[in-house]
Order: structure tokens, then sequence, then C-alpha cells
């Protein structure tokens, strides 16, 4: 009887939900995403990954296999692992690394829909490719926002979102992640921040500037610190390494003669290939979803004569925005429709970086029907395109009028945050700076050791009073209470740092310029109300902390601990989460998780 009873629940359970099966191959191989060749990763032969599409409520089963001669994990970044923590994929923290020839079961519930990407969160693998596109369809008849666009169009739309191309944006290096460190611990200086060309999902080419280009687009907030020094930007767009030893290193030892020229100063052109969006002209419609897989850059991102609604931000519908461009923080998501009411033609989908740090851009081309101009030929890179950008090569608006997204416009829909407003149980007030090398990174004062990659048992397979890393390092909540994370940045000159929480999404309630003086939201609301909303803050998991330039700033994010488990909260530049930039998050340690022995490693 009962195990009829097993039985037919059984049966029930699967007619609404199926189970998604992956395998996911890790390869150290040579590989030429913009035409020069280097060892990079790649997943089942590809670069980028393979998309992983899912539906809202499937069962998600992936099977890492480390074909690779180093350790590794994967993370999937965004999805919530909501009662699944050790599924994670973040070393030290919730497993052990997967190690050369070994694999890993990973397994999930897709209990949201949207945009996701997986990629590898071992030291700095994320930097040598290894990552790919998730696709979460929204379960039918989930409520959307597409009425707001197009109320005659909502059928068209809906087929667009389900016919979704993903967009990986990408920052790429000719070397590899672990030269990259090696090279700054040798320079002194944080030589990261120099990188060789930006790739729309995997393609593009070094594209040297010109002279005048550099000159004319170098960021007026950063001329007067070149003329004062007598620098110039160098050939490949970048800050002179002397600015970073002069202004981030604060008089640590420094060998810039350890770089070589090909780190900061030599740009050599290189001819690799152009990604083509086919636009499928009779759909009327089209959706992409913009995935910033970057390791340093902060990306703009438009495309030409196209204006974009957006429609979903982090994987989640927004009221939706008309705009013509994005800036697009590392680790973001931002799904987007375009109308294809143009000419039939070839258009510039534009990305330009807009840090400080370097000049580059790249294009790829939407082409409708993919039938018009000319075809790349396999030797030279004949796609041409006319069409007027809204960006130019520095990222800004071409004219006064381009539109920007604007996160302090965004609201969720539906609403997601709780009136009454609830009250909050713990605030944490978070120091970021750099400490000694300009390398060398701290969310919270002190700088997170990447060594807890190999931290053996996890933190997660402890009691959270055994595990716990203790000091400026770790935040520790109880389930069911709400938390106040407070990030200041008090030295001057640091760039926007987007931090990503992982598990479940938080809300930017407040932020501002000059120092946070206060030990709650409350104490500020009552002197600064206008800086905070506490009626439609930004959902997200990531929060981009405002840069630095004349004065301190700090940026509030609330969130809901409903997930217990070891999570990591850090900054998702690459070189920054290296430099120690992180904090581990013990979730709900009042109801600590028992990880199932299968799950163990
Ligand atoms: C790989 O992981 C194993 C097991 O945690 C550890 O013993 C080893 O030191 C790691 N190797 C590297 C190169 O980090
Ligand atoms: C491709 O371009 C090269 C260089 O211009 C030319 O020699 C070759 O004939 C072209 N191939 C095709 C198929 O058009
Ligand atoms: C944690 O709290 C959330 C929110 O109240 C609740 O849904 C969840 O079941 C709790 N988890 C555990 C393991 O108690
Ligand atoms: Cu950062």
């Amino acid at each position: 009887m009962l195990s009829l009873l097993v039985l037919w629940l059984g049966l029930v359970v699967y007619a609404f939900a199926k189970d998604c099966h992956f395998t996911l191959e890790l390869t150290w191989k040579i590989g030429a995403p913009d035409g020069y060749e280097r060892e990079m990763i790649f997943i089942n032969g590809q670069f980028p990954g393979p998309t992983l599409e899912i539906d809202q409520g499937d069962w998600v089963e992936i099977v890492v296999q480390n074909n690779m001669p180093y350790n590794s994990t994967i993370h999937y970044h965004g999805i919530e692992q909501l009662n699944t923590p050790w599924a994670d994929g973040v070393p030290g923290f919730s497993q052990r690394p997967i190690q050369p020839g070994a694999s890993f079961t990973y397994k999930w519930h897709a209990d949201q829909y949207g945009s996701y990407f997986y990629h590898a969160h071992s030291r700095g693998q994320i930097d040598d490719g290894a990552y790919g596109p998730i696709v979460i369809k929204p379960r039918a008849g989930l409520s959307n926002p597409f009425a707001a666009i197009a109320p005659a169009e909502v059928e068209a739309l809906e087929a667009a979102e389900a016919n979704v191309t993903p967009l990986v944006l990408s920052d790429w290096r000719h070397t590899t992640s672990q030269r990259t460190w090696d090279l700054q611990l040798a320079s002194g200086v944080e030589s990261a921040v120099c990188i060789d060309s930006l790739l729309i999902n995997g393609k593009g080419s070094v594209n040297c500037l010109s002279r005048e280009d550099i000159d004319q687009y170098t960021n007026p907030a950063i001329k007067p610190i070149l003329e004062q020094n007598n620098l110039k930007m160098t050939n490949k767009g970048c800050l002179p390494p002397e600015i970073l030893e002069l202004l981030l290193a604060s008089g640590t030892p420094t060998n810039l003669d350890a770089l070589p020229p090909s780190v900061f100063d030599v740009c050599t052109p290189t001819q690799g290939s152009r990604a083509v969006i086919k636009a499928p002209h009779s759909a009327k419609w089209m959706a992409l979803d913009l995935i910033s897989t970057a390791g340093i850059d902060t990306f703009s991102f438009s495309i030409d004569e196209h204006p974009m609604w957006i429609y979903a931000v982090d994987g989640h519908y927004i009221q939706p925005l008309k705009v013509d461009a994005i800036s697009v923080a590392n680790g973001d998501r931002y799904s987007v429709f375009v109308q294809l009411n143009k000419r039939a033609s070839n258009y510039g989908i534009r990305l330009a970086s807009t840090a400080l740090t370097q000049l580059i851009n790249t294009y790829a081309v939407l082409s409708y029907d993919g039938g018009f101009g000319n075809y790349k030929n396999s030797t030279t890179d004949a796609y041409t395109v006319s069409s007027i950008p809204s960006i130019n090569i520095a990222g800004a608006g071409a004219s006064d009028n381009a539109a920007f997204f604007s996160q302090a416009a965004m609201v969720s829909f539906p609403p997601e945050f709780p009136q009454p407003v609830p009250a909050v149980d713990q605030t944490f007030i978070m120091d970021i700076k750099t400490v000694g090398a300009s390398y060398v990174w701290a969310l919270n004062s002190t700088p997170f050791d990447q060594t807890i990659d190999e931290e053996n048992p996890p933190l997660l397979y402890k009691q959270p009073s055994a595990s716990n890393p203790g000091g400026d390092i770790t935040i520790t909540t109880l389930n069911n209470t709400w938390v106040d994370l407070i990030f200041t940045v008090t030295t001057l000159n640091q760039p926007p740092h987007p931090i990503h929480k992982h598990s479940n999404k938080g809300f930017i309630i407040g932020q501002g310029t000059g120092n946070w003086r206060w030990s709650t939201v409350a104490e500020a609301m009552s002197a600064i109300p206008q800086n905070f909303n506490l009626v439609t803050p930004p959902f997200r998991d990531g929060f981009v902390t405002p840069p630095t330039v004349s004065a301190p700033t700090w940026l509030a994010v609330r969130y809901h601990v409903v997930n217990p488990g070891a999570f990591m909260i850090h900054c998702h530049i690459q070189s920054h989460l290296n430099g120690g930039m992180a904090m581990a998050m013990l979730d709900g340690t009042d109801e600590w998780p028992e990880v199932p022995g299968n799950y163990k490693n």
C-alpha cells in the first residue's frame, strides 16, 4: 500500500518536472579565440562552453569531468541552490576540488527562470575560458511584463524569449591566469588590468587603437594625473603601470622591469573572427541574454540603430525599460528584446570597456536573416558594418541623447521587496580596500587567502562552530533573519567593485557618496532618507559599489537568510578575488545542513 502511494506520488511529480542531465568535460588545450594561440580551457571541446537549456522546475544533474592537469570546480552563477548548498561549486566551501581525472556530480533544482552562467571557481580559471551560458525557460503560465512593451505582440515576445540567444561578453589575455598572477607577484602591481582583447561569444581580434584615438578618448578623470607625471596611456590603450605604482601600491616594493613589454606596452594586431548573430526578420522580435564573464572590465553594450527593451536582470523580470546602451558589470545578466523593424542589413553589436585602466573595444554583427553584406571568408574578417553606433570606443554615449540603463529605475516584476519592511536582525559594515600591494584586496579589511580552495574538509562539511574562519572575513547568520551588508569604500581611486553573492539574491537598498557614519540603515535613514529605496529596491545577485574618485562611497544591500549553508560573497573582478576580496557567509548556522553522503567528495 505504502509503496503504491510512493509510486503514485512519484508519477505526479514526474508529470510536472523532468530531470535534465548534462556532462561537462574540462580540457586544457591550445586555442586562439582572438587569433593568438595560448593554452586555455575548453568545455566539451567548445569555447565558450555549451549552453545548458533547462525548464523551470527541472531537477538538473551535471557531471563535471575534469580532464585538465589542474584542480577545478564548476559554480552556477546566480543559481540559489535552495536546499542543495553542496552543489554550489566552490572549493573549500561546498566541496573538495575535483582533481585531475576525477569527476563530480552536481544536482540542483531549477526554482528560478532566466539567464545564468556556469564557470570554474578555482583560482583564475574563469580567465582561462571556463564558462558557458545557462538558460532556464519560465514555467508555463508564469506572469511576465511583456504587455508593457507591446500589448498586441505578447505572443511574439514570448516566442522570442523561448528562443533567446545568449551573448557571452568576455575580456581576454594572451597569458594564462597563473602567469598573470605570477607577473603581479613579480612586479608588485596589479598588471591584470591590461588585457589583449574583448570577445563576444568567444570571438574577437586584437584591434590596436591609433595614438590619436587613444589620446582623444583617454578618460578626463585620469588625464590630469597622467599629465602631472608626464605619462600617456600605453600603445595597448592601458594606464601605464607607473600610475598603478603611484596610486595603489602605497609604497610597497615594485619591480616594473619584471613585466614583459607585451603586458602593458606593445600592441600586436591579430586577425581573429567575429560573432555573427542572425536576426530572424520575420519574427519581428528577438531576445538576447547579455552575460558578462569578464575577469576585469566593466562593459558598455549597445546595438547600432536598435534600442533594447530590458525585460529581466540577473534572471528576474523587471518592468521593461527601453534603452540604447547598458553598462554590464562582471557577472551581470541583462535579458533584452530587440525589435527587428529596420532595413535588412548588418548592424554593429558594440562592446567597449569603461574601465579607466584601458581603452578597448570590439563588435559583433547583427545580421538580418544572415543574408546581407559580405560573408567572412576563412582568412579575412570581411564583415563590415556601416550602421550608426550609439556608443563610442570608450563606451560613452555617441550623442547626448543616448539612453543608458539606470539601475535606480529598475523595478522588479512582480514586486519582490516585502511590505511592511521586515525588521533587520544584523548589520555588517565592511571596508573594501587594498592592503599593501595594489593586487592584494580585502572585502572587509582582511584579505581572504585563496588557499581556502584546499580547506579540508570544506566549510560546509563541518559544524559552523568548527568551520568559522572568524575575524573580518566571516558573516555568520541565523536562518529566517534579515541582514544588512554595508560596503564602504574609504580609499580613493577605487574602481567599481561588482560584489557577487552566492545563493539567494539581495536587495540594493541604498548608496551614497561620503563617509558611512552610522551603525544601522535605520539610523542612516533618519539622516539621509533620499539615499534609500525601501519600496522597490533592485533585486540582484551582483551589487556594484560606486567608484571613489574624490570622496568615499558606500552601498547598502539587504537579504533574507533562507538557505542554510557555507557561501562565498566576493568581488567578481577575478584579480580582486585572487587578491583576497572575498568573505565566507555562513548562513543559517542554527539550521546547518547535513551533506548527503553521496555528495561528499
Ligand atoms: C588539488 O586538490 C587536492 C585535494 O584537495 C590537494 O591535495 C592538492 O594540493 C590540490 N592541488 C593543487 C595544485 O592545488
Ligand atoms: C578570402 O580572402 C583571401 C585574401 O583576400 C583571398 O585570397 C581568398 O580568395 C578569399 N577566399 C574566398 C573563398 O573568397
Ligand atoms: C530557513 O528559513 C526559511 C524562511 O523562513 C524557510 O523557508 C526554510 O525552510 C528554513 N530552512 C530550514 C532548513 O529550516
Ligand atoms: Cu573588486
